[in-house]
């Protein structure tokens, strides 16, 4: 995508373990679109910087002044949360994971959110000034979120941190990101044969990996056709921050010649890769 301005959500993920009464843990952790920038581990005081560029434009000040806010909070919310299971009779082990965030639209517009799982499932957001039940929330939530209402003081954070902090620290990394962000890595691709199906067939695989951005396309051809029998497996991320795909097709051990693999990705300009199946190499 040349030219066309494009937004990048900044997200940061909580992931909060409750394992019994005493043993619990707390990870953080904040993407910029497809790419981690901080990490903040249970036992740490700080947040790690992933990215040359993690700073964004925040001062040491403000960096300091926001871990801090963060390591109250992380041990307030621990103690909330086991006051609320008392309250509530919540059987332990149990997770809760909250995701918040925000993005900046063109001109000074952004949008912020932040929403709380309890066992994988949505049940709380912060909308505005308050904290929400989430649509179909079950009604045992109700009394901790009136609890939570209460607090007048953590609802203003909440909001600054949202509606200021959050989009200034996104700008900010967006801008010092930005060439990372938007930079194009080709695949490399390669074929190998799989386990085999059956008797007289064959699995072909066509390996891809190390592209970014994500999105690409790959396909067994005959020719200039399209094999739609092709099975697409995920896309998973190599370590990095570049991505692996596997696509194979089962086929008879006398149709795999003449079949090919053929890639599509921005990186290549129009140029596709295309791998011939050998089919010396097997059958
Ligand atoms: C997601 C980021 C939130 C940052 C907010 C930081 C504010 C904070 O740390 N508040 C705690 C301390 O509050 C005291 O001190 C403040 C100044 O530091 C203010 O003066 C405030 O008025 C004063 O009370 C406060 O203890 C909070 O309660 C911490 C936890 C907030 C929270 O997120 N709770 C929460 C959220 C979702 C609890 C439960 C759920 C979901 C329900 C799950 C049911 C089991």
């Amino acid at each position: 995508q040349t030219g066309s301005p494009r937004n990048f959500p900044f997200r940061c993920l909580q992931i909060s373990s409750f394992a019994n009464t005493t043993w619990t843990r707390t990870d953080g952790l904040a993407w910029l679109w497809e790419l981690q920038t901080h990490a903040w581990r249970n036992g740490s005081d700080s947040i790690h910087f992933l990215k040359p560029w993690s700073r964004g434009n925040f001062s040491p000040q403000q960096w300091e002044d926001l871990q801090h806010i963060l390591g109250v909070y992380r041990s307030s919310f621990t103690r909330d949360i086991q006051e609320f299971a008392i309250m509530l009779s919540k059987v332990y082990p149990f997770e809760l994971q909250l995701s918040a965030g925000c993005e900046a639209y063109p001109g000074n517009a952004s949008e912020s959110f932040l929403h709380v799982a309890f066992q994988g499932t949505h049940v709380v957001s912060f909308q505005g000034t308050y904290w929400e039940p989430a649509p179909d929330a079950p009604l045992w939530l109700n009394r901790a979120i009136e609890e939570l209402n209460k607090d007048q003081g953590t609802r203003e954070m909440v909001q600054s941190l949202l509606s200021d902090t959050c989009p200034q620290l996104a700008s900010g990394l967006l801008e010092a990101g930005k060439s990372e962000l938007e930079q194009q890595v080709k695949p490399k691709a390669w074929l190998s044969q799989g386990p085999s199906p059956g008797s007289d067939r064959l699995q072909l695989e066509c390996h891809v990996s190390g592209f970014y951005p994500k999105p690409v396309w790959v396909m067994w051809m005959r020719g200039e056709q399209d094999q739609p029998e092709t099975q697409r497996g995920d896309v998973l991320p190599n370590a990095d921050d570049t991505w692996y795909l596997r696509v194979t097709l089962d086929v008879a051990a006398g149709e795999a010649a003449g079949l090919s693999c053929r890639v599509k990705h921005s990186s290549l300009g129009g140029q596709d890769i295309v791998l011939h199946w050998d089919g010396s190499r097997s059958s």
